[in-house]
């Protein structure tokens, strides 16, 4: 690969906001007597807002009036926020900063590609929001994970080709989004039997750094 931009997920990736949404996904669910666990949580990686509860709702088997979708979601939202209040600097993994600052001095242009309308909130919460070139998220898309949207919107407002992009995904449904967009992609902490063999993999922010310098020595 020939990598000029890393575009990072955010909710698994950068931080671990994962854990708020099965928290404030579980609350909602129990409220409302669905049954809701980890192993659909994992389903719910990547995915609006919107099609998580309506993933939720068919591993229920049942319906709901718009309004009540309405209300749930909006529930959860608030739930969630609650969590992400309390979220501050020491959060973040301590290798994540150290890791941005030497990319860039590699360079590398920096997006973050999110399906989470709080995204920028996270972001400022860490204080990281300054260290990307192009921040991407929920808001401005029209089509969530695994459609390319977010991803591809990232790479045209860095101005790199899809084929120089590198994304970091915890989600099945975001390494699709890559695929589909033509870009490269890196699975973090992700080991799903449905991905091939060949799939560069990262567990931590070091590993990530060291597979995109290799790409860049490679190409060289
Ligand atoms: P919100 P990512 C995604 O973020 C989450 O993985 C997914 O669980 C969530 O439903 C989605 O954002 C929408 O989040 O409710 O905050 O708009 O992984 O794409 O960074
Ligand atoms: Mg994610």
């Amino acid at each position: 690969m020939m990598v000029k931009a890393c575009i990072f997920d955010l909710d698994g990736v950068l931080c671990h906001t994962d854990e708020f949404h099965y928290l404030a996904w579980k609350r909602i669910s129990d409220e409302l007597g669905l049954g809701f666990d980890r192993t659909l949580n994992e389903q719910l990686r990547g995915v609006s807002r919107r099609e998580s509860f309506e993933i939720i709702l068919r591993y229920n088997g049942i319906r709901l009036p718009e309004e009540t979708i309405r209300y749930a979601m909006d529930k959860k939202n608030m739930w969630y926020r609650e969590y992400l209040l309390r979220m501050s600097p020491s959060d973040l993994d301590s290798d994540v900063r150290p890791t941005l600052v030497r990319l860039h001095e590699l360079g590398l242009l920096l997006a973050v590609g999110s399906s989470s309308r709080n995204a920028r909130l996270i972001l400022d919460r860490l204080g990281i929001t300054g260290m990307f070139d192009a921040i991407v998220d929920g808001a401005m898309i029209s089509n969530s994970k695994p459609d390319p949207e977010v991803f591809l919107k990232a790479s045209k407002s860095l101005a790199v080709q899809p084929s120089g992009c590198v994304v970091i995904e915890d989600a099945l449904s975001g390494i699709e989004a890559a695929k589909a967009g033509g870009m490269n992609f890196i699975a973090y902490r992700l080991h799903d039997p449905s991905l091939e063999k060949e799939v560069l993999h990262a567990e931590n922010f070091g590993e990530i750094l060291k597979l995109v310098t290799a790409s860049i020595r490679r190409a060289r």
